[in-house]
């Protein structure tokens, strides 16, 4: 069978399988490479941004491409890579909603000789031949970024004890472990700061209102100081709240926040929040581009993050740099 008509096929089982299989099939030279991208949900504007870059990016770079929306759900996940395999893609890649658990579908994937990206999330595993390659941010610097700006303006305060409440990213996946790892290691050890209370917003906005809510109840907007919050959805949603309130302490809470989507930067502008880190959504070329490297049989660096930086209160917020995606 042609492999035009087999991803044909393919494509129109899966889209009845999932009922939102997303096809996109080029007609150029490159048109009968098939890349099965499998996305972890729909749950922030970044993750919006960033399917939107996969998509660009496959079509410029004249892939087909094979997406299914997991939902947030790991058991969908695996399922998409497992239709990914029967159907003998050239190139999986996906990104890993939490990192445990993909030893056993992944080693189908090597079996059957698929190699794999991981796009955005990293997994946890003994064995690093699962993968061929990383292509994401570097969670870790990001977290310590958030401390650094944190350090710089408890400095510029002359503040003595801040009160840290941090609404974290899903459990368990890389972004909240990493952007948590970072930036204790860097307020840990610094006796002005205090975290007084770290719960699970799951990078969705609705919850980081809840989240919100919650910690007002139970410390007042007098007993935080800081909000780090481990997305921009999550602290647009507190910022919400807190915007509700007619309360200065409210007002001057310290807004620390990860991503750069337009929303937060604006905010951030307007003086709402205090510091932006960056995190890139657009992570399409760099993928295409290895699936372009490793059909061409070069060896691909294991790990590729992009450069990253923040913006904050204490910068010259002027700059034209200063934009969200
Ligand atoms: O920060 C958040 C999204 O994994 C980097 O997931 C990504 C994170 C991003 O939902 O907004």
């Amino acid at each position: 069978m042609r492999k035009g008509i087999a991803l044909a096929l393919a494509l129109l089982m899966l889209a009845g399988l999932a009922g939102c299989a997303g096809k996109q099939e080029n007609t150029g030279d490159n048109a009968s490479i098939v890349v099965g991208f499998s996305q972890l949900g729909a749950e922030s504007s970044w993750r919006i941004a960033n399917t939107a870059s996969m998509e660009q990016a496959a079509k410029e770079s004249g892939y087909s491409l094979m997406m299914e929306n997991a939902n947030q759900k790991q058991e969908k996940q695996i399922d998409a890579i497992r239709s990914f395999i029967a159907y003998r893609v050239d190139v999986i890649v996906f990104s890993p909603i939490v990192e445990t658990g993909w030893d056993n579908v992944l080693s189908e994937a090597k079996q059957a000789g698929i190699p794999v990206i991981l796009m955005d999330r990293m997994i946890e595993t003994q064995d690093d031949s699962l993968y061929t390659a990383y292509v994401g941010a570097d969670f870790y610097a990001e977290g310590r970024r958030a401390g650094e700006y944190l350090i710089r303006k408890a400095d510029a305060l002359g503040a003595e004890h801040l009160r840290i409440a941090e609404i974290c990213g899903t459990t368990d996946s890389t972004p909240m472990r990493d952007r948590q790892r970072g930036f204790m290691d860097v307020i840990g050890q610094d006796a002005r700061f205090e975290v007084i209370a770290s719960v699970d917003g799951d990078f969705l906005r609705s919850k980081g209102e809840e989240c919100m809510r919650d910690l007002l109840a139970q410390y007042g907007a007098g007993g935080i100081d800081v909000i780090y919050s481990h997305n921009d959805g999550m602290t647009l949603g507190a910022l919400d709240v807190l915007e509700s309130l007619d309360d200065p302490a409210a007002k001057d809470m310290i807004l620390i926040t990860v991503d750069g989507e337009k929303e937060a930067v604006d905010a951030l502008k307007a003086g709402r929040i205090n510091c932006v880190v960056q995190c890139t959504p657009h992570l399409g070329p760099s993928v295409m581009k290895l699936v372009g490297d490793l059909k061409a049989g070069k060896e691909l660096p294991k790990i590729y993050h992009p450069e990253e930086g923040a913006f904050t209160d204490l910068d010259d917020l002027k700059d034209p740099s200063v934009e969200g995606f």
